[in-house]
C-alpha cells in the first residue's frame, strides 16, 4: 500500500482553496550534496511534494536517490517520469502522464502499455494524469524528447479544451508545463482558463524562480506550484516560495 494518498491530499488542498509546493528534483542533473540541501530543507518547511524525475534519468541512479531522500524527508515522494524506464517502488506514486497536449502517439498511450504490467504490481499510487506542454519561449528537453509541439502560449483557449478533453477521458490531475528552464512560465491567462475549464487538481510548472511568479500562479487558479531550476541552484529560495504559498 502507499504510505500516503498523494490524489487525497491533493484533492483536499484544492477543496481547501489551499495552495501548495512541489519541488522537482532531477537525479541526473543534481549534485548530491546540493540535492541533499534541497531535500532537507524542503523537509523542513514542510514542501508538500517532491516530484523525481527528467527527461534523460538512468535507472540504478533514480533508486539509490529515491532511497536517500526518504531518509532525509516525510513528503510525498512522487515520479514524474519522462519515459517507461524512470520506474521505481521506492516512491509513493506516480504521475501517470499522457502527453495530451502533443500527438505522438507513443507518449499518449504506447509508453504507458509498456508501463502497465509494472505498474499493476507495484506499490506504486497511480495518478492519472494529463501533461500539457507550453511554448516557453525556448525549446525545452520535453519538446526536443517528444518531437512534439508546445500549446503557443497565447491560446488559452487551445489548452482550456484540451485539459478539458483531458478530464473527460478520465484524467484525474493536470499539469501545464513550460519546460525545465523556460523563459517565460505559463501565463495567468491560460492557468485562469484552465482553471475555468476543468474541476482537476492543477499543477503548474516550468520558469518559476521567484515568489512573485509563484503567486501570480496560485491567484490564476494553481494548487501546486512546481519549481525544480530554481530550487537546485539555490535551494534557500523555497523559504519565500513557501512564505508565499502559505500568505495565498
Ligand atoms: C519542469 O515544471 C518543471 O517539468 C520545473 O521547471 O526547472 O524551470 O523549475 P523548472
Amino acid at each position: 500500500m502507499p504510505l500516503q494518498n498523494v490524489y487525497a491530499k491533493l484533492l483536499n488542498a484544492h477543496q481547501q482553496r489551499e495552495k501548495q509546493l512541489a519541488v522537482l528534483l532531477d537525479p541526473d542533473l543534481a549534485r548530491l550534496s546540493r540535492l541533499h540541501r534541497t531535500v532537507e530543507l524542503a523537509a523542513e518547511l514542510g514542501v508538500h511534494y517532491l516530484l523525481v524525475g527528467g527527461s534523460l534519468v538512468v535507472n540504478d541512479r533514480l533508486d539509490a536517490v529515491l532511497s536517500d531522500i526518504r531518509q532525509r524527508c516525510a513528503a510525498p515522494i512522487v515520479l514524474f517520469p519522462g519515459n517507461s524506464f524512470q520506474l521505481s517502488y521506492r516512491a509513493d506514486a506516480l504521475l501517470f502522464l499522457s502527453l495530451i497536449s502533443g500527438r505522438n502517439a507513443d507518449l499518449l498511450i504506447g509508453q504507458h502499455v509498456i508501463a502497465a504490467p509494472f505498474l499493476r504490481r507495484s506499490p506504486l499510487e497511480i495518478i492519472p494524469t494529463g501533461y500539457l506542454l507550453i511554448d516557453g519561449g525556448v525549446v525545452s528537453s520535453v519538446q526536443y524528447m517528444s518531437n512534439t509541439l508546445p500549446i503557443p502560449a497565447n491560446k488559452p483557449d487551445i489548452a482550456a479544451c484540451t485539459a478539458m478533453a483531458g478530464e473527460m477521458l478520465g484524467l484525474k490531475t493536470i499539469y501545464l508545463d513550460a519546460g525545465s528552464g523556460a523563459h517565460r512560465p505559463v501565463p495567468e491567462e491560460m492557468i485562469a482558463a484552465v482553471r475555468t475549464a476543468v474541476e482537476a487538481p492543477l499543477w503548474v510548472g516550468g520558469g518559476i524562480r521567484t515568489p512573485e511568479q509563484a503567486a501570480a500562479r496560485w491567484r490564476a487558479g494553481a494548487d501546486v506550484v512546481v519549481v525544480g531550476t530554481a530550487a537546485e541552484q539555490q535551494p534557500e529560495c523555497l523559504r519565500e516560495l513557501m512564505a508565499e504559498a502559505k500568505n495565498q
